[in-house]
């Protein structure tokens, strides 16, 4: 995409929401610190401009990012379809891949506004009416922020801050492949805007629940090495979350910490979870790689997505069943790329 086009969409949505007398900003289900970062700044940047802001998640707000919430009323937690009056309306969808990560019956458009899709993830399904897709970005905080930028309405404190925190979330501290110059431009952007990194690190780094720490020991008492100590696994059941009294938001991160064994370079993380229709238990995998492995390639294999480093599936099968699928993918996976060098 050239540099005109790309600004072309970013004054094409301005000019959406700007003209719009109502806005309705979805995140994405299980809410990372990226989707509610963006989610957050968009509804304290629609009530600063007096429009009618509708918020909404499929699920709600993990405590570590509850901070971000302060002050405006937590997200709507089912399909807010009647809340909004269309017409002259946008939604704003937010760091959301797919529709169905999100509300599909809303995205399908029952009532006619313009649906605006804000998104970096490179397998994005391009289900809005304009699509603004930037897989360099490191985080959608990053794109918002450039946004804001070029808008009329600048940035205020508790804005910079949503997107700040949005920012370090997902390129995990700056220190993500995906870091770019431009991520740490729009950091100086938001520093400038009043967002503190000292205060956010502090906030954000001091959120863990006694029992969260339990849970880590537990999936860290498992590390199981393969693949000549380039692959690790590590696995959480039903009976971890509950012994502990913690929920799957207790994990984000907690895959991450493979990587710090030294020559590690794929990693994954297994948690049981009873899925919300019913007594159904699936096991979710977050997958994570450094380079030249790519997570996306072995979360494709069962079904899944996301990007090249950090990607994610989920599975129909025992914790132990889906262990040993997802060791013998990332062993076939790895020995297939010693192969072709
Ligand atoms: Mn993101």
């Amino acid at each position: 995409m050239g540099s005109k086009n790309h600004n072309d969409v970013i004054y094409e949505i301005i000019e959406h929401m700007e003209r719009a007398d109502s806005w309705l900003v979805l995140s994405h289900e299980k809410p990372d610190g990226d989707a509610i970062g963006c989610s957050t700044a968009l509804v304290r940047l629609g009530r600063r401009l007096s429009k009618k802001v509708v918020f909404a998640c499929p699920d709600p707000c993990p405590p570590r990012y509850s901070f971000l919430l302060d002050g405006i009323e937590p997200p709507a937690p089912g399909c807010p379809a009647d809340d909004f009056p269309g017409g002259n309306g946008v939604i704003i969808s937010v760091d959301t891949s797919t529709a169905a990560r999100s509300f599909p019956e809303l995205l399908k458009r029952p009532v006619a506004c313009t649906v605006i899709n804000i998104d970096h993830h490179i397998d994005n399904g391009r289900y809005g009416d304009i699509n603004w897709i930037d897989p360099d970005a490191s985080a959608t905080g990053e794109m918002l922020t450039e946004l804001l930028s070029i808008s009329p309405w600048g940035l205020t404190k508790d804005e910079a801050s949503a997107l700040y925190s949005a920012l370090v979330s997902d390129n995990g501290d700056f220190q993500f492949a995906s870091t770019t110059l431009k991520s740490h431009d729009c950091a100086m952007k938001l520093m400038h805007a009043g967002a503190s990194p000292t205060e956010i690190a502090e906030t954000l780094e001091s959120t863990m629940s006694a029992g969260a720490l339990r849970l880590w020991g537990r999936a860290m008492t498992r590390t199981d090495m393969f693949a000549d100590g380039i692959c690790a696994i590590y696995w959480l059941t039903s009976e971890d979350f509950a012994e502990t009294a913690t929920s799957k938001d207790a994990t984000e991160n907690l895959v991450n910490f493979l990587l710090r064994i030294k020559n590690v370079k794929m990693a994954a993380l297994c948690c049981e979870s009873t899925e919300p229709d019913g007594k159904r238990k699936r096991v979710r995998a977050s997958i994570r790689a450094r380079e030249p492995y790519n997570a996306r390639a072995v979360a494709a294999v069962f079904g899944g997505g996301g990007h090249d480093l950090a990607a994610g599936c989920a599975m129909d099968s025992s914790v132990s069943d889906a262990v040993s699928a997802l060791r013998a993918e990332m062993s076939r996976y790895v020995s297939g790329i010693a192969s072709d060098r």
